[in-house]
């Protein structure tokens, strides 16, 4: 029998915004989506009662789930704190955890906060032309530490990937990007207080 291959095809990420040129999914991830995310629980509700604004946005083209295919899209993280913790996405490892992923950063600056099930962190810098890659069963979250702008990243990861964001939805990373004295600084999520308490 023939085979049906599909036709390559191109799309242009727009900038600064950073959407896709065609897309099949747009995902807004709003403040009301984060209950439970953000150290300082406080300060999470009060924003959330004053408005439920939007953290980021991810566009994404759509491909089969399947181990030969490429999904691929663009990630926009908001500029923003909750308390002194910065604007983060959920974060997640992939559901097949031995998948990969490469992130290009297109603008903005930031950080990937990484950890594996056997205990071991990592955190690095994003900025523009930086390429970042996530290596097999590495659960990854993109923070913006920018200030102003948007974080804006383009990533790839094989299409059977899937998401598993449950173990960091109970427990979050072991480490948090918090603005201290105006600059970034990771600290342990154990010994992070509320700045009254300090
Ligand atoms: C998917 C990839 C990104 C994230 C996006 C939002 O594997 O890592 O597309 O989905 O940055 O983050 P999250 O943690 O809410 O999926
Ligand atoms: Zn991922």
């Amino acid at each position: 029998m023939e085979h049906t291959r599909d036709k390559p095809f191109t799309a242009e990420i727009a900038l600064p915004g950073g959407a896709l040129s065609a897309y099949d999914n747009h995902t807004l991830r709003r403040l009301s989506a984060m209950r439970g995310y953000f150290a300082d629980a406080e300060r999470y509700e009060q924003m959330l009662a004053a408005s439920d604004i939007g953290l980021y946005e991810v566009y994404e083209l759509h491909r089969p789930e399947s181990s030969g295919e490429l999904l691929h899209g663009t990630s926009i993280l908001h500029p923003g704190k909750v308390g002194d913790e910065y604007f983060m996405t959920k974060g997640h490892f992939h559901a097949v955890l031995e998948t990969a992923e490469v992130y290009y950063v297109l603008q903005g600056q930031g950080m990937m906060v990484m950890e594996t099930p056997e205990g071991d962190w990592a955190v690095e810098e994003l900025c523009p032309g930086r390429v970042l890659y996530v290596p097999p069963g590495w659960a990854h979250r993109s923070v913006n530490t920018g200030g102003e702008a948007d974080l804006i990243t383009f990533f790839v990861y094989p299409g059977h990937a899937g998401h598993d964001y449950g173990s960091i939805e109970s427990q979050g990373f072991r480490k948090r990007v918090v603005e201290r004295d105006g600059k970034p600084r990771v600290v342990d999520k154990a010994r992070w207080r509320p700045q009254e308490e300090r």
